[in-house]
């Protein structure tokens, strides 16, 4: 039987990773994953060097299976926060909002394997040629930070482009994703909504309840004049952005109204106020597991779909 080339490169059960999202992709979230099968992720965010280095820490004592570290190029800590997971040896770097180019010399110092995000083809040629160990292609479907594409469109594309695994993300939450995404080409998947959901999931109640109360067309795009489009659930705050959109307003005031927004929701549960990423899948996104139910819910789904390929009736 063929080998699945992603779950062999890392040494993981299940071809999954779980997403990395700031303020709420913590060591006790990333170590249920990867102790239920999948990659479990520490998201950097826009914290500094300190934190990051402490919940690797806590990881290490939690898990013992791999886990990784997601690098948001953006932060004003990137500089500390790429020094941190060299220093502690992190098996698993995702970046995200960025081209890492800078730091690959350095990491790969340590056996490291690095992954980024990238929304286009073009990025995703470009990362190849850097000599990381595979890509994820992420549809504008995500939660955060996005590009323009659909999953369905960047996925062929960027694998037909690449001869490293690429892992599909934005858009999937059950196993009839897994199985488009395998279907055109992935190796694995990167699962961040339902995962926000999960029971080892800290954040804040009102963030989780927003999520798993949230329909089909709930979420929409704020910021996209600031080249820095970015999806979230409607709630106040998106409104205010929406308007400000239209009005052409200088950057700064999106930085103002944008300051610390995650942190109010995710942390505080201030769900009026404060950002409330998710992505488009958030209305598939009904019910609170553990991380280790939501990747055998998946993947028992995947297979039952596989078992019955032949009733496609083609
Ligand atoms: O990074 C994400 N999603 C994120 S990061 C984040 S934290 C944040 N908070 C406030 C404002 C902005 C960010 C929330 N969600 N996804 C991965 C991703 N990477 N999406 C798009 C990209 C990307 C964009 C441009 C990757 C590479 C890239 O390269 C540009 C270049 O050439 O440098």
């Amino acid at each position: 039987m063929a080998k699945n080339k992603f779950k062999d490169l890392i040494g993981i059960d299940y071809p999954i990773i779980q997403g990395g999202m700031a303020w709420i992709s913590d060591a006790e979230l990333a170590a249920a994953v990867s102790n239920a099968g999948g990659l479990g992720i520490i998201a950097a965010g826009n914290a500094p060097g300190q934190w990051v280095k402490e919940q690797i820490r806590k990881a290490k004592t939690l898990t013992d299976k791999p886990f990784g570290v997601n690098v948001m190029l953006l932060s004003p800590f990137v500089e500390e926060v790429a020094e941190v997971v060299w220093e502690e040896k992190v098996k698993v770097i995702v970046t995200g909002a960025g081209n890492p180019g800078k730091y690959i010399k350095k990491w790969r110092e340590n056996d490291v394997k690095i992954i980024p995000v990238v929304p286009s083809v073009g990025l995703a040629k470009r990362m190849e040629g850097t000599g990381v160990d595979a890509i994820i292609a992420e549809g504008t479907e995500a939660g955060g930070h996005i590009g323009e594409l659909t999953t369905m469109c960047l996925l062929p594309q960027v694998v037909d482009a690449v001869d490293i695994p690429v892992i599909a993300a934005g858009g999937i939450a059950d196993g009839r994703g897994i199985a488009a995404a395998f279907m055109m080409g992935a190796s694995g998947v990167q699962v961040g909504t339902r995962f926000l959901v999960a029971k080892e999931c800290n954040v804040h109640d009102n963030y989780k309840k927003k999520i798993l109360e949230a329909k089909d067309i709930d979420t929409l795009v704020t910021g996209r004049p600031t080249g820095h489009p970015v999806r979230v659930l409607k709630n106040k705050l998106a409104r205010m952005y929406k308007k400000m959109d239209k009005e052409a307003v200088p950057a700064e005031k999106y930085e103002e109204l944008g300051r610390g927004a995650l942190h109010k929701a995710a942390c505080l549960g201030d769900v009026s106020m404060g950002s409330i990423m998710s992505g488009q899948i958030a209305g598939l996104v009904c019910k609170e597991q553990t991380a280790s139910e939501i990747i055998e819910e998946m993947f028992g789904e995947l297979k039952v779909l596989l078992d019955n390929a032949k009733d496609f009736n083609i």
